[in-house]
């Protein structure tokens, strides 16, 4: 979509109460928000509209895999009861559409400038202002800066010996072009087996002329049994809203209102438990994980769901050779984020589909004409590369952020994130971080999160004003025991068991940590609630010079 509001010009004596980086879904409704009350906003967005991660995520079959009606903003009773949306699970058009709305009904671009990234943010110690640097070469001050830069937004190109030698086309499902892109005819290889490989590769399959597809680690996925909605669901859950936005608030660990397991898995006999998988594999989508309340705690219990899903691979996939490579067997399920597809494996019985297997025959280079592995040279015409995100550090750690005593935030990070409440990291006072490492995030209904942690920073930014207090910096010690706990209640589940981009492990040389809370969203909003109620317990308040003063609560 064209932007049609121009950009606010900038001088350098701009200057904002706040700066937020990035558009999507967080960065539109913390401008929203920070409208309201009444705050001076700039927000800076790298791509020429908004939606974010909708926005460059243009792969064919893109779509979410949390349902629409719960994937969408709850802050405006009226959008939610007028926005139709016309799937079980939108696809990326439609949730980049209903994102332009948003930023329409609102009037949000006025207030956003598109097409510019900002490449340094600055804190001086002596004027308590941030300096933040743009790719235009414009500078701003602000009093706080928001990083609204996503989870998932930093595509990930592999180093592949070759890659720029290729003649063929060569596209990233992270960073996909805005003109459609036809396979007719073509041979095409993808590379990656995660969800937007899993999502991409039966509607490429329907399209080249031959489809291999490059899988180096077999993943778990589910059917998403999608399906236009009824006007009648869609008005099930609009005379339900507040019932429902308020479980997917405080009673779902993940944001997402679904029945809650009352037993472990090993508690039902070997009959039951099966009909029960059944059940949720044939309504279908990601609730398949909340079958049983301990299938990410007890890998004995977690086997069942994994055998249970090999098996419908086995009963799918017609060779069995095929079937068994598509079975995963590397990692417990759900401890990789579960995939939803639709046709996924039934996609592999097709003429024009191979699988190959990189674990026997890993990638040796890439050839002008194609891909050479250990053993055999596929000739392809076109490369789509499925192959992931630094994820929830990459887009922070690109933008030079720059601290208290000349800290870099990267420098700070270098053995992981450190936040406390995943929301602000010491060292680096009035800037926050939406859905950061340590907060929910990842694992949870994004939209709940960001309206979650998009109302605590407006309300800890008023409070501020209201208060006349010119700083929040987190405490030093707060952190380091919050950055415990989260890694503590990872340790207790089988997430740590895979090598996931939760864990940083997709990236060569990313310290292997688990950055997201699992603690689950209900608790993790009381948490944050308890904090502010009690002065912003954890955090020191007002000018640094002074903490004593103000550190009221620490
Ligand atoms: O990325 P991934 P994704 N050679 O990191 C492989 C969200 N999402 O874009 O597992 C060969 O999951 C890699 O192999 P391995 C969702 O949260 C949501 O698919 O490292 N292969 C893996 O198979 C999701 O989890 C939706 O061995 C290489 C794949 O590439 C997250 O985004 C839709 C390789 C990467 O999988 C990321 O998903 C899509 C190499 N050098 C995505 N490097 C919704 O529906 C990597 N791989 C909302």
């Amino acid at each position: 979509m064209a932007v049609s509001q121009p950009h606010p010009s900038n001088s350098p004596s701009d200057h904002f109460d706040v700066v937020v980086v990035g558009a999507g879904f967080a960065g539109m409704y913390q401008l929203h928000r920070l409208r309201q009350r009444g705050f001076s906003a700039r927000v800076y967005e790298q791509g020429g509209d908004v939606g974010g991660t909708w926005y460059w995520n243009r792969y064919p079959g893109a779509r979410c895999d949390v349902e629409s009606m719960q994937y969408s903003y709850s802050f405006s009773d009226e959008l939610q009861q007028q926005w139709d949306w016309s799937e079980r699970y939108a696809p990326q058009p439609e949730i980049l559409a209903y994102a332009g709305h948003v930023a329409d009904r609102f009037g949000l671009r006025r207030d956003i400038q598109f097409n510019t990234r900002v490449g340094s943010v600055l804190f001086d110690e002596a004027t308590q202002r941030w300096t933040v640097t743009t790719s235009d070469g414009a500078r701003v001050t602000a009093q706080y800066v928001i990083l609204a830069t996503g989870c998932l937004s930093n595509a990930r190109m592999p180093e592949i010996d070759g890659l720029d030698r290729f003649e063929g086309q060569i596209y990233h499902t992270g960073n996909w072009p805005h003109a459609p892109v036809d396979f007719t005819g073509l041979r095409v290889g993808v590379i990656g087996t995660g969800s937007s490989a899993i999502q991409s590769i039966p509607i490429i399959a329907e399209q080249a002329s031959r489809l291999t597809v490059f899988q180096r680690t077999a993943n778990f996925s589910v059917p998403a049994r999608n399906a236009p909605l009824t006007a009648e669901e869609r008005q099930a859950f609009r005379d339900n809203y507040p019932e429902i936005r308020r479980k997917a608030r405080q009673d779902m660990r993940n944001g997402i209102v679904q029945p809650l397991p009352d037993r472990g898995a090993l508690d039902d006999p070997d009959a039951v438990r099966r009909d029960k998988y059944l059940a949720r594999w044939t309504s279908g989508g990601l609730t398949f994980m909340g079958v049983y309340n301990n299938l990410t705690l007890d890998r004995h219990a977690n086997d069942t769901a994994a055998d249970f899903i090999r098996e419908r691979i086995a009963e799918i996939v017609e060779d069995p050779k095929v079937a068994r490579l598509l079975q995963p067997d590397s990692h417990p399920v759900g401890s990789k984020r579960i995939c939803v597809d639709t046709d996924y494996y039934a996609t592999f019985n097709r003429p024009n589909v191979e699988l190959v297997d990189l674990r026997a025959d890993p990638i040796a280079c890439i050839l002008p004409d194609g891909l050479r592995t250990a053993n055999q040279h596929y000739k392809l015409d076109a490369l789509v590369f499925a192959t992931g995100f630094d994820a929830m550090t990459g887009s922070v750690a690109k933008i030079e952020i720059v601290g208290r005593g000349e800290m870099t935030l990267n420098r700070k990070w270098a053995e992981g994130p450190r936040t406390y409440l995943g929301l602000m990291s010491a060292g680096f006072p009035n800037l926050f971080v939406i859905t950061g490492p340590g907060s929910p995030s990842v694992l949870s209904n994004m939209i709940v999160s960001i309206e979650q942690h998009v109302d605590w920073i407006t309300d800890c930014i008023g409070y501020l004003r209201d208060n006349q207090l010119a700083s929040i910096e987190a405490n030093r010690e707060a952190e380091d025991r919050w950055v415990a706990h989260v890694n503590e209640v990872a340790q207790g589940t089988l997430y740590p068991q895979a090598n996931s981009w939760y864990m940083g492990a997709n990236i060569p040389g990313k310290p292997q940590i688990f950055m997201p809370y699992i603690g689950g969203v209900g608790v993790y909003r009381q948490i944050c609630d308890d904090v502010a109620a009690k002065g912003y317990e954890g955090f020191v308040l007002g000018a640094p010079e002074q903490p004593k003063q103000a550190a009221a609560s620490s």
